[in-house]
C-alpha cells in the first residue's frame, strides 16, 4: 500500500450485484412461466440481436460456481433479485421449486461467509399479471405484496436485508412511457399510474413484512441522477434542471420519505392524471419507515431546453421507436459534458456520485435514519481478451477506484455511506442492449458459459482485502 491509501469504514461492505433475468436463464424450467422481459424480448426490433434471457449466463445450474467465485474475489455481500414468474408462475400460487432453487442459492452464500441481499422485484413481472393490466393496475400492489411475503416464507429465516424495488424509475417510466423496457407501452399516463402503483407495492410489502419480523432490514433501491443546468444564469436550463430531478429523484423519494409528491411535479404532470390514481391513505402508506435506501448511479445529466449539438445516445439503438421516459419534460435535452465515455455512451462523472450522496442524506436520509448505500454503479467496455487469456480492463479498474474515491468524499463529509456494490459481478444480459454491453468484473464467454476473473475484478480483490484504495 502507498501513503495515498484511503481506507473504508471498518463496517464499510464490499459486494456486488446481479438481477435474476440478467443472468439465470431457465426461463422454461421447473415451472417458471413467461415474465414481461420474456414477453418483450420477442418483440421484432425491441432488444438488439432480438437477444433474450432463455439461457443469460445459466447461472440457474452454476450457482453453486457463481458463489464460489464470488468467495475467491473477497466478496462480503451479494445482491440478487428473486423472479416473481419462478416464486408464483403467472402470480398464481407458490411454485415449491421455483423457491427452492432460491433456498440453495441462500445457503449457498451463507456457507461462503457472503451476506445475502434479496431483491424483490428487478423488472421481471409475471406476463399474466401484465395481461390484467400490469403496474397500471392498481392491483398489481397488492399482488407485489402477497409475493413479498411468499418470498419470506422460505428465506425469512435466513435473509436479513430485504429491497422491495430495484428503480421504480425504469420499471415505469422507461418502460410504460417511453417504451424502451418492457412492457414496451408509450403512455405518460400510464408510466404515472405505474409509478404510483409500484410506490403503493413498496409501502404494501414494507408494512406486510414489518409486522411478520421487525428485526428485518427493509428498504428501497432507487437510481438518482444529479440534474445540472447547462447555463445557471439561464431561467429555461435552470427549469429544465428542476423538471429532471422532480420526475427522476423526488416524484420517489418525496412519497417514501416525507408522504408526498412534490408540488412542483403535480404541476408538471397534471395533464396526466397522476392524483387520478391516488387514493385515501396511499401516501400514508407509502411513507413507511425504512432502514434503508440503496442509491444507484451511473452518472449526471447536463440539460437545457436548447437542443445540444452533438446529443448523446439516450437509449439503446433499436429499431423500435421509443419515446421520452419524462411525462412532462418535451423540451427538455441533455447536453454532454465533454467527460469521458463508457461503451454506453454514458458520462464518467465521479464527483456526481459524492454529490448525489451528501445531497440525499441530508435531505432525506440523515432525517429519518436511514443507512445509505450505493446498491450499483458500473461501467460497460469494450473488452478484449489478451493473448495470455486475461482481461485487462483498465478503464474499469479505474473507473470502479474513482467512484469508491467519490465514497470516501461523501464520507470525509459526514455521510454515513455503509457499502457498495459493484454492477456487475459478470457480464450479463443488458436489457434492450442485449449481451452486447459487458458490465462485468467477471467476463462471460457465452458460447462456452466459462467465467474468466477480469483485471478489474482482481483489482476489486485487492481493494477489499486491503479494505483501502491507493
Ligand atoms: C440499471 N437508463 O439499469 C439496472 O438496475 C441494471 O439491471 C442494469 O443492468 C444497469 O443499470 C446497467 O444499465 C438501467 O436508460 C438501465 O437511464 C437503463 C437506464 C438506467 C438504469
Amino acid at each position: 500500500m502507498t501513503s495515498h491509501a484511503r481506507s473504508f469504514p471498518p463496517a464499510f461492505l464490499f459486494g456486488a450485484a446481479t438481477a435474476a433475468y440478467q443472468i439465470e436463464g431457465a426461463a422454461h424450467e421447473d415451472g417458471r412461466t413467461d415474465s414481461i422481459w420474456d414477453t418483450f424480448s420477442r418483440v421484432p426490433g425491441a432488444v438488439i440481436n432480438a437477444d433474450n434471457g432463455d439461457v443469460a449466463c445459466d447461472h440457474y445450474h452454476r450457482y453453486q460456481d457463481d458463489v464460489a467465485l464470488m468467495k475467491d474475489l473477497g466478496l462480503q455481500t451479494y445482491r440478487f433479485s428473486t423472479s416473481w414468474s419462478r416464486v408464483r408462475p403467472d402470480g398464481g400460487p407458490v411454485n415449491p421449486k421455483g423457491v427452492d432453487f432460491y433456498s440453495r442459492l441462500v445457503d449457498e452464500l451463507l456457507g461462503a461467509d457472503i451476506k445475502p441481499w434479496l431483491t424483490l422485484y428487478h423488472w421481471d413481472l409475471p406476463q399474466a399479471l401484465e395481461e390484467k393490466g400490469g403496474w397500471a393496475n392498481r392491483d398489481t400492489a397488492e399482488r407485489f405484496r402477497d409475493y413479498a411475503l411468499t418470498v419470506h416464507d422460505t428465506l425469512g429465516d435466513r435473509v436479513g436485508v430485504w429491497t422491495t424495488l430495484n428503480e421504480p424509475w425504469c420499471s415505469s417510466f422507461l418502460s410504460y412511457t417511453a417504451g424502451a423496457h418492457a412492457p414496451g407501452r408509450q403512455s405518460p399516463r400510464d408510466g404515472l399510474a405505474a409509478a404510483h402503483h409500484l410506490l403503493l407495492g413498496h409501502g404494501l410489502a414494507v408494512e406486510a413484512l414489518r409486522e411478520r419480523d421487525p428485526a428485518l432490514e427493509l428498504g428501497i433501491t432507487l437510481n438518482l441522477t444529479v440534474a445540472k443546468p447547462v447555463d445557471p444564469a439561464r431561467a429555461g436550463d435552470v427549469d429544465a434542471a428542476r423538471r429532471i430531478d422532480g420526475q427522476f429523484n423526488r416524484i420517489f423519494l418525496d412519497p417514501i420519505f416525507r408522504g408526498s409528491y412534490p408540488e412542483d411535479v403535480l404541476q408538471d404532470v397534471a395533464a396526466f392524471g397522476l392524483t387520478d390514481f391516488v387514493h385515501e391513505g396511499d401516501l400514508a402508506q407509502i411513507n413507511q419507515p425504512i432502514d434503508t435506501l440503496g442509491v444507484n448511479y451511473y452518472h449526471g445529466d447536463l440539460v437545457s431546453d436548447r437542443p445540444a449539438e452533438h446529443p448523446l445516445l439516450a437509449q439503446a439503438p433499436t429499431s423500435r421507436p421509443t419515446r421520452s421516459p419524462y411525462p412532462a419534460a418535451d423540451g427538455v435535452f441533455d447536453h454532454p459534458q465533454g467527460l469521458p465515455l463508457t461503451a454506453m455512451e454514458w458520462e464518467i462523472q465521479p464527483d456526481g456520485l459524492r454529490e448525489l450522496l451528501v445531497r440525499v442524506n441530508t435531505e432525506y436520509a440523515a432525517p429519518t435514519g436511514t443507512s445509505l448505500y450505493v446498491t450499483e454503479n458500473g461501467a460497460a467496455f469494450d473488452d478484449v481478451v489478451a493473448e495470455d487469456g486475461s482481461i485487462p480492463d483498465v478503464r474499469r479498474t479505474e473507473f470502479l477506484t474513482a467512484h469508491l474515491g467519490a465514497i470516501l468524499d461523501a464520507i470525509d463529509e459526514g455521510v454515513d455511506v455503509k457499502g457498495y456494490f459493484y454492477w456487475s459481478l459478470m457480464d450479463n444480459y443488458e436489457w434492450a442492449w442485449g449481451y452486447e454491453k459487458r458490465f462485468g468484473i467477471v467476463r462471460v464467454d457465452y458460447e462456452t458459459q466459462e467465467r474468466f476473473v477480469k483485471d478489474s475484478g482482481r483489482a476489486y480483490a485487492d481493494i477489499i482485502r486491503n479494505r483501502a484504495i491507493s
